[in-house]
């Protein structure tokens, strides 16, 4: 493999492309006209604009990419996160135009993607799953019975639903008949398939997901686990890996069961495999993500293991060139998902300019990221503008670098969740490992953060009162001190 197009934009499509660089890998960029001056097209060897801002009519558009590549005697196609990534007909085009996809064959992709089928790939190989049904229901009064079967509550789930769209918790018997029937229309319109089930809900787990590498020779390797129990509206903002709270019994339990789950749909490559565990730490196999998920980083800073030189590697058809016996967990990873939000306002999207951008260094600080001072944050795309990662012996030292890291980190122009971080990283429940998935409605409200603002606003009033007229001019004459006075009162 000479040459790789990397299917994407922003802090992955550079991430993937350092490793191939490392590798003596050409690489190529394609970019939606949002993004002419992003660090990924600057960064590739060679790049090629596929069309307009929106990613329906550039990085979604399977057809051109594919053009591209091989106008452009590409060899590989990584598709990163997102966008085509997980798209069993995309991987299957690529296949057929001669060129290697970077990621599992489309029938584990599809399989995958259906949480029905999922169940039923994996039912004779022991994994243990979450009480419930593993086939669509659509009669009423079947899923009452099987609901008095499992218990109340219990959760309608659409079998195409992914991220928790299309979810919904019944209490009691009396609603179930009316919440299936807005499941079963909401999955229809969402996802163009109406096949729901139902589940024992869970109701404080802690969510883990166990990666998974695994070459075209039979060799399937689990590379521990990541927490990403800190998430809002099922979107993680904090990862960590290895978890405070499994013994290394259950994560032997757990690894070897993700291992089973990849060998049931004879998966390649990099995956992972979620479970939700409760408080007496048993685990139920929830879903696969058959891509190279976001918060790869702490897995990588843990193990010692490049993921994307794995990936490459794989589908390059080497074997893979150590052992489950060769990885130990050394250390502890935490990330941190720095979004252009404002944590203060309901983590309202604040799209804008980087006006200042300066990223923390130092031993155990990973940046990964896709932006430069100055650059605009598009509002075509994911509000994601880094992902903060430190490294420690252990996770208190992990923590402690963490918050060393946000306060090393400036960002101006954008509202962000760095600060929201700092509330995280600094909160007990957080630092004595005790919480779930409810961690941030349990606890954050947005005035934890307010009133630092208010103190910081204070004392910007304070001292602009002190200054006179003259010194205000003198001020002016400072080259941006003015405007930059103005925005931060
Ligand atoms: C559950 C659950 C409780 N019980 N299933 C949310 C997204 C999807 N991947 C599965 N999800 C859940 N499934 C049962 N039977 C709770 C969740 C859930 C959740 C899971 C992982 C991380 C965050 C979550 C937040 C809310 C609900």
């Amino acid at each position: 493999m000479q040459k790789i197009l990397v299917a994407n934009r922003g802090e992955i499509a550079l991430r993937v492309m350092r490793t191939a660089r490392k590798m003596g890998i050409k690489t190529i960029a394609i970019y939606s006209e949002a993004d002419r001056n992003a660090p990924h097209v600057k960064f590739a060897d060679e790049a090629f604009c596929v069309g307009p801002p929106p990613s329906s009519e550039s990085y979604l558009l399977g057809d051109r990419i594919i053009e591209i590549a091989k106008a452009n005697q590409v060899d590989g196609i990584h598709p990163g996160y997102g966008f085509l990534s997980e798209n069993a007909a995309f991987a299957k085009m690529v296949t057929e135009a001669g060129i290697t996809f970077i990621g599992p064959s489309p029938f584990s992709i599809e399989v995958m993607g259906s949480k029905l089928a999922a169940k039923d790939a994996v039912k004779d190989y022991g994994i243990p799953m979450v009480p419930g049904v593993d086939r669509a229901i659509e009669d009423p009064e079947l899923a009452k019975a099987i609901a008095k079967d499992i218990g109340f509550p219990i959760l309608i789930k659409a079998s195409a639903g992914g991220g928790g769209k299309g979810m919904r918790i019944v209490e009691k018997e009396e609603e179930l008949e009316e919440q299936m029937e807005r499941a079963i229309s909401e999955a229809k319109s969402a996802f163009g398939d109406g096949a729901v089930f139902i589940e024992k809900y869970i109701a404080s787990p802690r969510h883990i997901e166990i990666q998974i590498l695994a070459d075209q020779h039979g060799n399937t390797l689990h590379l521990f686990e990541r927490e990403c129990s800190i998430q809002r509206r099922h979107q993680k903002v904090v990862e960590e890996a290895p978890s405070a709270v499994l013994t290394p019994e259950v994560r032997q339990a757990m690894g070897e069961a993700a291992v089973r789950v990849a060998q049931a749909v004879n998966y390649e490559g990099a995956g992972t495999v979620e479970f939700l565990i409760d408080d007496k730490l048993n685990f139920y196999f929830l879903e696969m993500n058959t891509r190279l998920q976001v918060e790869h980083p702490v897995t990588e800073l843990i193990t010692g293991v490049d993921l994307v030189e794995e990936q490459i590697n794989i589908a390059r058809g080497l074997k893979l060139n150590f052992t489950q016996d060769d990885l130990e967990i050394k250390g502890h990873a935490m990330e941190l998902r720095v979004y252009a939000e404002d944590p203060v306002n309901n983590f309202l999207p604040s799209v804008g300019n980087l006006e200042t951008y300066i990223v923390p260094e130092g031993e155990g600080i990973r940046v990964d990221d896709g932006f430069t001072e100055g650059m605009d944050i598009p509002i075509y795309y994911d509000p994601m503008i880094a992902k903060l990662i430190t490294y420690g012996s252990n996770r208190a030292e992990a923590i402690l670098k963490m918050i060393e890291a946000i306060d090393q980190y400036k960002i101006k122009g954008v509202e962000t969740t760095l600060a929201f971080g700092r509330f995280v990283m600094e909160h007990e429940a957080f630092k004595t490992a005790d919480f779930t998935t409810h961690f941030v409605k349990k606890y954050f409200t947005g005035a934890e953060l307010a009133q630092g603002k208010e103190e910081e606003a204070k004392v910007a009033a304070l001292l602009a009162a002190y200054l006179t007229d003259e010194n205000m001019a003198a001020l002016k004459a400072i080259p941006n001190s003015s405007s930059n006075w103005k925005k931060r009162l």
